[in-house]
């Protein structure tokens, strides 16, 4: 195991904190996510209850081969708790999430839950958001033209020729769980997240960005040899 996986397996420890019997969980999808999973497993072995909903089909099929139990968002909602990673995190807890294309159902897992708990090892935590490309999935039809106004979206907010690059694996194009396309937008300095977060929401044809705004309630971020808690202002 890496120091990196390390960290990120004691801030998927210290977010077992926040979960108590009863309590209807949404799953997250990553690797840090992953490690949350590993550890709640025994517990629910253990006699703790919880009900789940995955944010991917990936956290799905991992959470039925470790036998915690899930459900259906619609049946559960509202959750009382997500618990999910980011590609970065800024400590007014925006941030930037779909590196592993699972954005859509992850915003819509966290936005049906009282409160969301980030876990990421200290590499997430940034001054500012955007180093890291944002992913924003797109509907298969007319995506080169819906890329095009992304682009002028983005420029009327003063983001200048901003590269857009189609995410692929392999030769093709990657589908999303919800059967759309991943671009990665490289904003490089995201200087007023919920402005560009608005103005992205109104291209059609984006069907979800990634950015997270007013969504998380606490950021859990390993350091080596502390685990930092940082809060919600609002
Ligand atoms: C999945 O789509 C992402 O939002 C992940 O939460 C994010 O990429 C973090 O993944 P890691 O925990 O693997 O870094």
């Amino acid at each position: 195991m890496t120091a990196q996986d390390l960290l990120k397996r004691e801030a998927a420890a210290r977010a077992l904190d926040f979960v108590t019997p009863g309590m209807k969980l949404g799953l997250g999808t990553g690797s840090t996510a992953e490690a949350f999973l590993e550890l709640l497993a025994p517990r629910v072995h253990g006699g703790l209850s919880v009900d789940c909903v995955a944010t991917s089909e990936r956290t799905a099929k991992m959470a039925r081969t470790l036998g915690i139990p899930l459900g259906d968002l619609d049946a559960l909602a509202p959750l009382d708790l997500t618990v999910d990673g980011a590609d970065e995190a800024d400590r007014d807890l925006n941030l930037i999430k779909g590196g592993g294309a699972a954005l859509l159902r992850e915003k819509i897992v966290a936005a049906s839950s009282k409160a969301m708990v980030v876990i990421a090892d200290e590499s997430k935590l940034v001054a500012r958001l955007g180093k890291f490309p944002l992913p924003v999935e797109i509907v298969a039809f007319g995506h080169g033209a819906t890329v095009s106004r992304i682009k002028s979206a983005a420029a009327s907010l003063g983001y200048e020729n901003l590269i857009v690059t189609q995410r692929m694996k392999d030769g093709a194009a990657v589908k999303t769980d919800s059967g759309n396309l991943v671009y990665d937008c490289a904003f490089k300095a995201i200087t007023n997240a919920k402005a560009l977060a608005a103005g992205l929401s109104m291209v059609p044809g984006v069907v979800e960005h990634g950015l997270f705004v007013g969504i998380a309630t606490t950021l859990v971020i390993a350091h080596p040899g502390e685990v930092e808690i940082i809060p919600a202002s609002r």
